[in-house]
């Protein structure tokens, strides 16, 4: 066996009126809890250092600026790397990242992978970005991903840290076949993902009465098809009036549930997991070397 304890660091809801500082705090504190229950890696949500800020149709940029990081670790998330590289714990930490490329402002929806000395070893930018870019005033909330990032240019990347192949998506990523594939392909072990799901966003009821579904049927199918652990960590409950779901949950390569959340707060979910479970997976059904028939998939890659 090749154990890997990890936590899925749940974050109940942030206030808009939140700092920074306050949410950096929150998440100490699970860092905290999740080394003394023996974690080598925690996952921190999707954005989880301010609210969800796509719910509002924001033109100031200086408004919108504020939202974004402009390096990490900046002087309010420094500490938190601190902290893991004194504890020896590794960590993922979602985030909205304001770049320049190419002498332009860019945005991204944008994870991190930490190692447990505190070094930042990977980047993920996400690619599947939901809803809309348009101004939709009829709505209680918008979605506006689409008009505050662009999709990530970075790929799927796996990197080797803690002994195991770990890949990164974000939220809406893990709703796609695609997104675990490519990262199996490349010997994916373990999935980290955070998410902010509102079940009131779609305008359509029979979609949202079925979200804590639809994030179970996403997470378990991902896992067990590409023979990998999933780690997805919510940031969930009532957020300025927008409820988001919970069921942070640690998912095996079987399938099945290893640990879920029980609450819609802040909740250290912990699962030690079998990274050889993902290679016997890989040995029988899904032995893609054997099993694969890609000369069949080309619509996949068709533009
Ligand atoms: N953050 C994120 O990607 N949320 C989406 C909900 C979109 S509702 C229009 C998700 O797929 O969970």
């Amino acid at each position: 066996a090749r154990p890997l304890v990890v936590a899925a660091a749940q974050m109940g809801p942030i206030a808009l009126s939140e700092t920074r500082a306050q949410c950096v705090a929150r998440l100490l504190e699970m860092l905290r809890e999740a080394a003394a229950a023996g974690c080598r890696l925690v996952v921190f949500p999707e954005l989880c250092l301010t609210t969800f800020f796509p719910r509002w149709w924001i033109e100031d940029e200086a408004e919108l600026d504020a939202f974004f990081e402009t390096e990490m670790p900046g002087k309010e998330t420094r500490v938190l790397f601190e902290e893991a590289a004194r504890l020896g714990v590794g960590f993922y930490l979602g985030y909205a990242e304001l770049a320049v490329e190419d002498g332009e402002k860019r945005r991204y929806n944008t994870s991190i992978l930490v190692d447990p000395t505190g070094r930042i070893v990977g980047r993920y930018r996400k690619v599947h970005l939901p809803g809309h870019a348009d101004h939709r005033p009829a709505r209680a909330f918008q979605h506006l991903e689409k008009k505050y990032f662009r999709p990530g240019n970075l790929g799927f990347p796996v990197w080797r840290s803690m002994d195991a192949n770990l890949g990164m998506c974000i939220c809406n990523d893990r709703r796609w076949p695609e997104t675990y594939r490519v990262m199996a392909l490349r010997s994916v072990e373990m999935v980290l993902l955070g998410y902010n799901t509102p079940n009131d966003h779609t305008g359509h009821a029979e979609i949202d009465d079925l979200s804590n579904f639809h994030n179970q049927l996403a997470m378990q199918a991902g896992a067990y098809q590409n023979a990998t652990w999933v780690v997805g960590t919510a940031k969930c409950g009532t957020e300025e009036g927008s409820h988001l779901i919970g069921q942070s949950m640690i998912v095996a390569p079987s399938g099945e549930v290893a640990a879920m959340a029980t609450t819609l707060e802040d909740e250290v979910v912990r699962a030690r997991c079998d990274l050889d479970l993902a290679r016997i997976y890989r040995e029988t059904y899904f032995n893609f070397a054997a099993h694969r028939e890609p000369g069949q998939y080309g619509p996949i890659t068709a533009q």
